[in-house]
């Protein structure tokens, strides 16, 4: 494996950051950070697909619950209820009258609510155990009620860099279906402009943007996931110039993010394998490859979303983000050697970090969160680890 050989380094032993980590010394969150975490946590936490349970919908809208059908994504809840009389909520086929015992309210009178949580794709239809008969005669469509679920649509790609070379980062996007790509020219949180870059060739992705040539404006990072080979497309704002092949990584590494680690004025690419968590810096000279190291290994749960440089030392640092407990941190480096961490304030339910950029030019890198389940972005200013507050960005497409 390159990636042993060239590191030139083993994996060390002891992280104090790592620690701190594991024992769960939570420096105090400022009352901002809290308030501002309780305001997404209202806005914007997942609302569950309700189902009205009555006698008195009719025959148009099926005969006890309205809706007839529900549809929803992998991981949502469904919550029927119901105010009045007596109902149940039974999985399986109304025909026959055989539940499938993948979920069963059982028979209550009203008031009463049962919620399920779906987490895998399909088609559950469900009757009234009360009713059965007239859920079916009762409603015109001649179906059973059902719940459908599909699989969440997959995560846009989203990148942060300052195209335009004015005051303010921008969003790049791009789309895995269409392999095109577009900028989204924004002035802090609100979106002024956009404008498509290049179309990528079939197989390829834009995974990091860095200025390969100096030139002032970012450069995409492209990677084939079947070859594993890397290449820089040089631009010039969102006009494509040229492009160059980069090193090839081992199987099992993700880059994920290309950025200057060794202060040579020259972007350096940052892996990660999320199997091992292990991390590693390829130093580059432009889209040549000259040696590289290994760097910390992350604990069990925490993924390295972005680099970039927290407490302007010049030293790129780590962002870190604990997907199941929203929990952020970010650990301090110099070259590739941990030197510090800190947590940061943690995300609301729903919603993961996408990555760490200056919006509102104070030269302080900011977060930018990403919401699933309504493709909404928002924008977290810290100073340093501190949130000062927070507001939505624009909510990114389907796709394109
Ligand atoms: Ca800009
Ligand atoms: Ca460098
Ligand atoms: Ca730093
Ligand atoms: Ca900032």
């Amino acid at each position: 494996m390159r990636i042993m050989q060239i590191g030139g380094q083993t994996a060390r032993k002891h992280l104090p950051v790592r620690i701190t980590l594991r024992t769960g010394r939570i420096p105090e969150r400022s009352a901002a950070a809290l308030r501002w975490a309780a305001i997404l946590s209202l806005l914007f936490s997942h609302t569950a697909q309700s189902v009205r349970v009555s006698d008195g919908f009719g025959t148009g809208l099926g005969a006890h619950f309205n809706p007839l059908n529900v549809d929803i994504h992998v991981g949502d809840t469904v919550r029927w209820s119901w105010a009045d009389g007596v109902h149940s909520v039974v999985s399986g086929n109304g025909s026959t009258g055989i539940a499938n015992g993948i979920f069963n309210s059982g028979v209550h009178s009203g008031p009463y609510a049962f919620s399920h949580t779906f987490p895998s794709v399909g088609t559950f239809p469900y009757f009234c155990a009360v009713h059965r008969t007239a859920d079916f005669a009762g409603n015109v469509f001649g179906i059973w009620p059902s719940v459908r679920v599909t699989a969440a649509p997959p995560e846009p790609s989203l990148l942060l860099s300052n195209f335009n070379a004015d005051a303010y980062t921008d969003y790049l996007l791009f789309s895995p279906s269409t392999r095109r790509t577009a900028i989204w020219y924004l002035n802090g949180n609100t979106l002024q402009s956009g404008a498509y870059g290049p179309t990528l060739p079939p197989g390829w992705a834009v995974v990091a943007l860095a200025d390969f040539n100096q030139n002032g404006t970012p450069d995409y990072v492209l990677y084939n996931a079947t070859s594993r080979q890397t290449a820089v497309w040089f631009l010039n704002n969102a006009t494509f110039v040229s492009g160059n092949i980069g090193p090839t990584l081992p199987a099992g590494w993700k880059l994920i993010a290309a950025a200057d680690i060794n202060l040579d004025n020259k972007p350096d690419y940052v892996l990660f394998n999320p199997t091992t968590r292990q991390s590693a810096v390829w130093y580059l000279n432009g889209t040549a490859f000259i040696n590289g190291a290994l760097g910390p290994t992350l604990p069990a749960g925490w993924t390295l979303v972005d680099v970039r440089d927290f407490d302007s030392n010049n030293h790129s640092d780590y962002v870190l983000f604990n997907a199941s407990t929203g929990q952020t941190a970010i650990w301090y480096l110099n070259g590739s050697t941990v030197v510090g961490g800190a947590y940061g304030p943690a995300l609301p339910m729903g919603w993961t970090l996408k990555g760490a950029a200056d919006f509102n030019s104070d030269t302080k890198p900011d977060y930018v969160l990403f919401e699933a389940s309504t493709r909404r972005t928002a924008i977290w200013y810290l100073n340093g680890l501190t949130l000062l507050s927070g507001a939505l960005g624009p909510t990114l497409p389907a796709s394109f």
